[in-house]
């Protein structure tokens, strides 16, 4: 499997980690726009010291019930740091479902586009194609405000499926190539906590789509759901479901933890590569 991703390459020898850079204010107790982005930059770089193998800078939270932020909120916010990131060693990918922030933040030097939404904004599709960013499709019922409401699915890792085939054909007809596609089923976008698991045991069939899956369920409520522990004591719960997602088939894992997950996938990896032939 190979994943174009600007002038970056993968060809998942090993499964990726893809470290969370949020730039959200509430998420720096420093407040004020400046130590935000200073903040958010030097976090950047030492989770590319931890091992980080893509960086995902988001300036909108999605979590359920989070409010949405303007396109210039967003913007003010993620571009200082993209511009801070020019020349990290690791692709740069931008979360966002606005076509003017997916833009701007490729003239930054952003290599992927990670899109909850899919690319089905107006426009998304065409941004996306006129560079040569890679793109995450991700599925959600709903949307973040109330998505966790009533989410109902009749047969979850067929929908989630079906939805994905769909999203990718667009993608290719758009004019991106299938090698600058990944997928994702989108853990809490949307799904109670059986839909969540379902999702996590039917990873085998997404991945027979034939792209890269990205699994995202880093201190998710799913976690807590399960553990009974609240959102800064799930880093254990965190490295087990990334770990259990990458042995379903999962190519790359969007983690917090990046130092924590690289461990547990390096010890994944002593186990399941190919034994050395004996002299
Ligand atoms: C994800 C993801 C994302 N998740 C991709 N991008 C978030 N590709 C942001 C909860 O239940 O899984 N894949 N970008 C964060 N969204 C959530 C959703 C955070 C649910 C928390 C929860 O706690």
């Amino acid at each position: 499997m190979l994943l174009r991703c600007g002038k970056f390459h993968f060809t998942f020898g090993r499964p990726l980690v893809m470290g969370i850079v949020n730039v959200t204010p509430d998420s720096f107790f420093d407040g004020g726009a400046h130590g935000t982005t200073a903040a958010a930059i030097a976090h950047a770089l030492k989770l590319v010291e931890d091992g980080a193998d893509i960086l995902d800078v988001g300036g909108e939270s999605t979590r359920p019930g989070a409010a949405m932020v303007s396109e210039r909120e967003e913007l003010e916010r993620v571009i200082p740091v993209l511009r801070g990131l020019r020349d990290v060693p690791v692709p740069v990918s931008i979360d966002t479902w606005k076509p003017a922030v997916m833009q701007a933040a490729m003239a930054e030097g952003a290599s992927m586009i990670n899109d909850v939404n899919a690319l089905q904004a107006e426009g998304a599709l065409a941004v996306a194609a006129a560079g040569t960013v890679a793109v995450c499709l991700m599925h959600k019922q709903g949307m973040p405000a109330t998505m966790q409401q009533q989410p109902q699915y009749d047969n979850v890792v067929g929908e989630v499926t079906d939805y994905l085939h769909q999203r990718v054909a667009a993608a290719e007809r758009a004019g991106i190539a299938r090698e600058r596609i990944v997928i994702d089923p989108g853990f809490g976008f949307g799904k109670t906590l059986e839909h969540n698991l379902a999702l996590l045991r039917g990873l085998p069939e997404l991945a027979r789509i034939g792209v890269p899956v990205l699994a995202g369920m880093s201190r998710k409520s799913m976690l807590g759901q399960i553990t009974g522990r609240g959102v800064d004591e799930r880093q254990s719960a965190s490295v087990a479901a990334a770990l259990l997602a990458v042995q379903r088939g999962a190519g790359i894992v969007r983690v917090h933890d990046v130092r924590e997950t690289v461990d547990a996938l390096k010890v994944w990896l002593a186990v399941n590569r190919e034994t050395k032939p004996s002299p």
